[in-house]
């Protein structure tokens, strides 16, 4: 119910580059005549790790698109340029720069998606004198209440358990007797065929640039150079109606074999089926539910067979709800954990792509040309090295939401720290995705140009992951010993006699020294 009071009051309504999304709760109840709607382009988020060109260029044009749409439906908007000469660099003094020019009664906003920007949000009461008004986000499937909900009580939180429930929350593939379509939650075992030659994928959309685009591409090329990351390769959507088309693209053309290809790897191939919506929807110019809903459409229309709307929605609906309970979850002592004492330095490499290594190699490319690579790079590659050096977690933890489009702190951190270094413990994943490079090898093709052997483990040309790998579980015997799901690969190591392990761990040692000396 609207009270007399609202009726009365100016209400400056500040939104974040990733709420832009019409449906936003803080927009909710706007008054064209007497609020205005406020945007910030600030230096301290553009820099407080070196984000991606691409990404600054792709949030400072969604963010002008967004408003630009909003001042077309009669809103007042005050968008602070990154340029605009009081800019004073960061949320606090925008703010306040806002509040000293506009002279609002009140400040309401949508619940940031970070925790750090939260807690400065939940600051300003005091610091800048204003009530503050911190709603929900709704665009979210899972309300902090219902992840609490779900999770006490349970000795261990497994995505499996909680998609179940998402799934029978909002209907989605489920039959009539109230059972998943096709008789099974998980099509898991369907998503693994490897791709071992260039095929013809269908062609991607080219996204025309604006003006508007155009202008920031030139502002983030003057500014942020610097930052890892081409600039050139720019092909972001950057309005809610093109994000849609990015959407309808996607369904009609790759998601009928995005469930068979989903832990695939092709050389040349940044994007193979997956479907690169991720940025969109983590600024909000697409909304999970209405893509898992024309995911499921496509099927029930017979367009695309059930492990590949199953295996999409799973990411969605399930993967991207949990990891975000988690992080709220677990906050802030989350962003503390380090359980293996993983501390050493990321290797140059990872800002240069220079290495022997043909996979992290392809996987910084296409990360350093598209701020972009899909999850088995991510997970397998670079996350997997990482967790088998032992690569410093916060320095590993920067990396990933520094260069990636859609990397924010909520879904980077328990996907980078969790499920792929395992630094939590075990509380994203029941066990480290560790795997040699024979697991590469299987998925794809990289191996086939690298400088080094995937079949082999200690001799000249060793793929790095196998003596790394053995010796990554040694390394944690006393620990991974009392994990079941790891009782067989432990039993692999106890199966090598004392003389092949001193020899594994001698090359691991050379792989470190070379790791240290960056020459690997
Ligand atoms: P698709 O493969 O097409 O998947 C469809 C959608 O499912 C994605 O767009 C995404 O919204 C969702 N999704 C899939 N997997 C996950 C997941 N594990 N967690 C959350 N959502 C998921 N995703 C991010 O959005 N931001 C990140 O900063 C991020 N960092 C990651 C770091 C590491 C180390 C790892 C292993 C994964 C990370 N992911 C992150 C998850 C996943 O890799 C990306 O969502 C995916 O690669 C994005 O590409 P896509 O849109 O083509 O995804
Ligand atoms: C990542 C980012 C960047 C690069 N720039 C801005 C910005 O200028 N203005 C803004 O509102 N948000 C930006 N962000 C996102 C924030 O760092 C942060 O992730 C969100 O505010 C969510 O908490
Ligand atoms: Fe990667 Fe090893 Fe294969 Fe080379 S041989 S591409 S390092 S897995």
């Amino acid at each position: 119910m609207v009270s007399f009071q609202d009726c009365v009051m100016k209400t400056l309504r500040l939104l974040f580059a990733d709420q832009l999304s019409p449906s936003l709760t803080a927009l909710s109840d706007v008054d064209a005549a007497k609020d205005v709607i406020m945007l910030c382009e600030v230096m301290e988020e553009a820099s407080y790790v070196p984000h991606h060109p691409q990404k600054i260029a792709f949030l400072f044009a969604a963010m002008r698109q967004f408003a630009q749409e909003l001042r077309e439906q009669g809103l007042t908007v005050h968008y602070c340029k990154l340029d605009d000469q009081h800019n004073t660099g960061h949320f606090t003094g925008e703010v306040a720069r806002a509040i000293a020019t506009l002279k609002p009664d009140r400040l309401i906003v949508t619940e940031p998606s970070e925790y750090r920007v939260l807690t400065l949000v939940q600051s300003w009461h005091t610091s800048l004198h204003i009530p503050v008004t911190i709603r929900p986000d709704d665009r979210f499937l899972a309300s902090h209440e219902d992840f609490s909900q779900w999770a006490q009580g349970r000795k261990q939180l497994r995505m499996e358990f909680f998609y179940r429930d998402m799934r029978k929350k909002y209907k989605i593939l489920i039959d009539e007797a109230g059972g998943p379509t096709g008789g099974e939650w998980n099509y898991d075992k369907e998503n693994r065929k490897p791709l071992k030659k260039a095929i013809n994928f269908p062609p991607r959309l080219i996204h025309t640039k604006t003006a508007l685009v155009e202008e920031v591409l030139s502002l983030v090329h003057s500014r942020f150079s610097h930052h890892f990351g081409r600039l050139d390769e720019f092909n972001f959507a950057v309005s809610r109606e093109d994000a849609l088309k990015e959407l309808d693209h996607f369904i009609s053309h790759f998601l009928p074999f995005f469930g068979d290809y989903q832990d695939a790897m092709l050389r040349d191939e940044p994007y193979l089926y997956h479907s690169r919506l991720s940025a969109y929807l983590n600024c909000g110019l697409l909304l999970p539910l209405e893509t898992c809903l024309k995911a499921q459409d496509a099927f029930q229309k017979g367009h695309v067979p059930l492990n590949a709307a199953e295996g999409f929605i799973r990411q969605i609906l399930g993967w991207r709800e949990f990891i975000r309970g988690i992080y709220w979850h677990h906050m802030p002592k989350y962003g503390t954990l380090n359980s293996l004492t993983a501390t050493r330095p990321l290797p140059d490499f990872f800002w240069s792509a220079q290495t022997d290594m043909a996979c992290l190699s392809e996987a910084i490319r296409h990360t350093r040309d598209y701020a972009y690579s899909h999850h088995i790079q991510r997970l397998m590659v670079t996350g997997n090295f990482a967790l088998l050096a032992g690569l410093d977690v916060k320095q590993v933890q920067d990396w990933y939401l520094a260069v990636y489009a859609d990397a924010f702190e909520w879904v980077e951190m328990p996907n980078t720290l969790g499920m792929a270094l395992f630094g939590d413990g075990g509380i994203v994943a029941s066990k480290p995705y560790a795997a040699s490079g024979k697991y590469i090898h299987r998925m794809g093709n990289y191996c086939g140009s690298c400088s080094y052997d995937p079949e082999l483990t200690i001799e000249d040309k060793a793929c790095p992951f196998n003596a790394l790998y053995w010796d990554f579980l040694q390394r944690h015997e006393s620990r991974f010993r009392k994990i079941q799901r790891l009782a067989y690969v432990m039993s692999g190591w106890d199966r090598f006699t004392p003389e092949k392990k001193a020899a594994i761990e001698k090359k691991a040692k050379e792989i470190f020294a070379r790791l240290d000396a960056n020459t690997l």
